[in-house]
């Protein structure tokens, strides 16, 4: 349990830069594929099992959902991307959206990059981390869904993408990855701890409960 982001609240819905809230204060963003499990991450992180809408369906996010925390902070659910059924034009506009707001946003202070482990680093993934690091800000990785792999094989991939991401261009940038599920709540602690830190706040999580 942690109090902090339990108290999560809906704050507003937007669709393009014009009607984003003001940039008052710190915020973190959740990006990835379309189904890769942003939404329920946000749940798990907060604790509430309908904050942030999710759906067997892909592409169920359509809008950037904001959601504030005691202090102001935000979490932000952006629509994911690789989807197939969404229009040519919704995707470039989308893509352009992206671009922007990831190197734009003054309060943005990372960005969690939910993925499936199963299927990591896609191309669509990479392009998000280039622009990422355009904008110089700081990636947390999450290899979601471990639950739907054996322990091994989970350990195996985790492996495999650090390794791709060391070879890789992307240098300039705090980068980090972990094994998580939303479903179970496996590498809950850790995820905590990188937002907060980000956040600007000392770690909560140990003195309310050890069950996590
Ligand atoms: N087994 C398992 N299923 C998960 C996990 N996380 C999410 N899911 C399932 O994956 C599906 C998609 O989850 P969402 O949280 O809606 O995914 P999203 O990334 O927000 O999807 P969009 O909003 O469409 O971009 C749902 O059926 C979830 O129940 C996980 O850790 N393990
Ligand atoms: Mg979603």
């Amino acid at each position: 349990m942690n109090a902090y982001f339990q108290q999560a609240k809906f704050i507003q819905s937007a669709t393009r830069a014009a009607t984003l809230p003001p940039e008052t204060a710190a915020e973190i963003a959740f990006a990835g594929r379309s189904n890769s499990g942003k939404s329920s991450t946000i749940n798990r992180v907060c604790a509430q099992k309908s904050l942030a809408r999710t759906s067997k369906t892909p592409g169920r996010t359509q809008l950037i959902n904001f959601f504030a925390l005691p202090d102001g902070c935000n979490l932000v659910d952006l629509p994911g991307y690789g989807y197939a059924k969404v229009p040519e034009p919704v995707k470039l506009q989308w893509q352009a959206f992206i671009e922007a707001y990831l190197s734009k946003r003054s309060t943005l202070k990372g960005l969690i990059l939910v993925m499936d482990v199963r299927h990591p680093l896609t191309d669509f993934d990479q392009n998000l981390l280039y622009w990422a690091e355009q904008g110089q800000l700081p990636v947390h990785i999450l290899l979601n869904k471990a639950d739907k792999l054996k322990r091994g094989q989970a350990a195996k991939s985790l492996l495999e993408v650090r390794q791709a991401l060391r070879e890789s261009d992307i240098s300039a940038i705090d980068l980090s990855v972990q094994l998580f599920s939303a479903q179970n709540g496996q590498g809950l602690e850790a995820l905590w701890t990188h937002l907060e830190s980000w956040l600007g706040r000392t770690a909560q999580t140990e003195s309310l409960s050890s069950q996590g």
